[in-house]
């Protein structure tokens, strides 16, 4: 092995990964406003990070979530399955952990149940069929490798079984209206008439809840969001060689009513330089921060009811039924492709 095959950090990173990574500081970098694209949020101390996130006491989403599943599990099953057999496949799955609710559901209806969770991370896949399959009998895992994004789902339909996708967690509020329309219009091409779609939104403030609920979500008191936004920088620091010094860019959540979302952003506290060196053929770049500038790294869109009922018709779907928690935060919408 020649001493130039002995690269420190980056031999780790496969070829594609390193030039995806260079691709989107090498675009969003360079752009005006300068952005990141969140996809980058994940690595492996991204992931735990946001893990921590979902326990927060400001982060409502996941908690509510799981609640309104585990008092509407059985209903949500009855309504789905419309008395036929039923197949669940999940978008995004992760570690598929709030999934086991809707799953024990399922096996309470019909002994046997095929799950089929699509991710783009091999090890959440490896993760949740082991732990699925060794805490609820009757379940048997069927993992996809793929990004439903960029690559063509595939769900299986064992012997007449009515399909129940699922795509939860509110990560469609991290895609463009657009996008998240897009997503949703390639998974009701898996589908048929009648299989329907569990959809978990976060709700944008209104009656129910208040703008400063919302914000303490993306800003928690703990600063694990900020370390979770200020990662971005720590991975294109050891994956890209950059040298950005994390202490010179603060976390910033701000509420955007217009486009209803949430975005993040990371604010340059100084005029600064940062370089990144050329990588898997992208050049080198000599980036100027002004004081206040901004990377924006994420947005969060939120809905209410009537915006999620547009955004399912126009994917050809029907609201079969609408779940909220008592206090307006969330909404699980079961939906029926039409
Ligand atoms: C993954 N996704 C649904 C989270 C959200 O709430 O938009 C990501 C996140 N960003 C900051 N906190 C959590």
């Amino acid at each position: 092995m020649s001493s130039l095959a002995i690269e420190p950090c980056p031999a780790e990173l496969s070829p594609s990964l390193l030039a995806a990574v260079a691709n989107e500081a090498a675009s969003g970098l360079t752009a005006n406003p300068k952005t990141l694209s969140p996809w980058l949020f994940y690595d492996e101390a991204g992931s735990a990070l946001f893990e921590e996130i979902t326990r927060l006491p400001e982060y409502y989403l996941t908690r509510t979530e799981r609640a309104i599943f585990t008092a509407h599990a059985d209903e949500i099953l009855e309504v789905a399955s419309a008395g036929r057999c039923m197949t669940m496949a999940e978008l995004g799955a992760g570690t598929a952990t709030k999934t086991g609710i809707l799953l024990r559901a399922a096996v309470r209806r019909q002994s046997q149940v095929m799950y089929q969770p699509i991710d783009v991370s091999d090890s959440c896949l490896i993760e949740a069929r082991a732990a699925i399959e060794a805490k609820i009998p009757g379940v048997t895992v069927v993992p996809q490798l793929a990004n439903y994004m960029t690559q063509r789902i595939a769900i299986s339909r064992p012997r007449q079984a009515r399909i129940l996708a699922l795509y939860i967690g509110s990560s469609i509020g991290n895609f463009s209206p657009k996008q998240a329309r897009e997503i949703l219009q390639n998974l009701r091409g898996q589908l048929e008439p009648g299989d329907a779609l569990v959809l978990g939104t976060d709700l944008a403030p209104g009656t129910h809840k208040d703008e400063a609920t919302l914000v303490a979500a993306y800003d928690d008191a703990a600063g694990i969001t900020a370390a979770f936004n200020r990662n971005i920088l720590t991975r294109l620091n050891r994956e890209l060689g950059a040298d950005f010094d994390t202490s010179r860019f603060a976390h910033r959540a701000v509420w955007n009513a217009g486009e209803s979302r949430i975005e993040m952003h990371l604010e340059s506290l100084m005029a600064q330089r940062v370089y990144v060196p050329a990588n898997a053929g992208f050049p080198a770049l000599d980036l100027a921060f002004a004081e206040g500038e901004t990377i924006h790294t994420e947005n969060s869109y939120k809905f209410t009811a009537a915006s999620v009922e547009a955004l399912l018709r126009d994917a050809g779907f029907a609201i079969a039924k609408q779940f909220e928690d008592a206090r307006g935060l969330f909404a699980v919408t079961l939906a029926r492709a039409v």
